[in-house]
């Protein structure tokens, strides 16, 4: 597949790479260090990263716009995207030629090509493994694709604490480390948290739920979140923040974005998730996964479907 996969690549003078919303450090790595490896191997071609610009996420690259006739004239690869309703720019639709490569649990077959490896810890470790076909075509690594592509890994393996961690994760790691960039610059930066964060973890911290099953309960009003000065998407950062938690198995943050939006983020230290994700409009991995619910009492079914995965 990574065969076939460069060969598109080669073919193509014009390619876009998109990635899912709401962009975590490994749909940026992953896209960015992508771009940043055809760029350097194929200075010709036109290479274009699209989606919606993150602003805790731009040091470490800026979206690229785009004219919507490019797409029909371009190869689209989309990275880290396990399903097409999450796809960051509906313009994917009008290219003749897709890829997918993505390390999700497959729900949603899409794509000319589709290369799907759960067993990868990120999609950017999924581009080291591509790396090595560009390799050998004589391309370099260069430090800026090894500091995007380091990042996505540290992002989705939770700086290699997670259990998708592996050999082959540290072995990428570690040739990508070698490069000249600096990882303690990286990792202030992408954990660099503002005031505001803080105090609404400590908020968390101190309304946290913890039920008899193991559940760990967390709300995030609207009015919280306006509250503390933190938007939905930013609170994603402190999900983990009682992960050390004595006797916590599973959680549950609840997070309002709209009178009918209420999203979802489960996490687990063992019992599976994703299939409740998946019965609340969402999905992921089994021990990280995001759904959404319509109502506080539909929050409250969840929970008991939750109680029951840890009882
Ligand atoms: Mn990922």
């Amino acid at each position: 597949m990574k065969e076939l996969i460069f060969e598109s690549i080669k073919k193509w003078d014009s390619i876009i790479i998109l990635r899912h919303v709401r962009p975590d450090p490994d749909a940026y790595g992953s896209q960015a260090g992508l771009k940043e490896l055809i760029k350097e191997h194929f200075p010709h071609k036109s290479v274009f990263m699209v989606g919606e610009q993150e602003e805790s996420l731009s040091f470490l690259a800026e979206m690229d716009q785009v004219e919507d006739e490019v797409f029909s004239k371009s190869l689209v690869i989309i990275c880290d995207t396990a399903n097409r309703e999450r796809i960051d720019d509906e313009r994917y639709k009008n290219s003749e030629f897709i890829i997918k490569i993505d390390h999700h649990p497959e729900v949603d077959v899409y794509g000319n090509l589709s290369w799907v490896d759960e067993k990868a810890s990120s999609t950017s470790e999924m581009i080291c493994e591509l790396y090595k076909e560009f390799e050998k075509d004589g391309a370099i690594l260069t430090n800026k694709a090894a500091k995007l592509l380091y990042a996505g890994i540290v992002g989705d393996t939770g700086r290699f604490r997670f259990s998708n961690t592996s050999e082959r994760t540290f072995y990428w790691a570690g040739k990508l480390i070698e490069k000249d960039f600096s990882s303690l610059e990286l990792y202030d930066k992408m954990y660099e948290t503002s005031l505001s964060l803080l105090r609404l973890e400590g908020y968390v911290l101190s309304n946290l739920d913890l039920r008899p099953s193991g559940v760990g309960v967390v709300y995030l009003t609207k009015e919280k979140l306006e509250e503390f000065g933190v938007t939905a998407n930013e609170s994603a950062a402190i999900v983990n923040s009682f992960s050390s938690l004595k006797g916590i198995k599973a959680w549950v943050f609840f997070v309002e974005e709209d009178e009918k939006i209420i999203r979802v983020r489960l996490r687990s230290k063992g019992p599976e998730i994703h299939h409740l994700a998946s019965r609340f409009n969402g999905g992921g991995h089994p021990l990280a996964s995001g759904a959404q619910v319509s109502s506080w009492d539909e929050a409250e079914v969840l929970i008991e479907e939750l109680d029951n995965i840890c009882s």
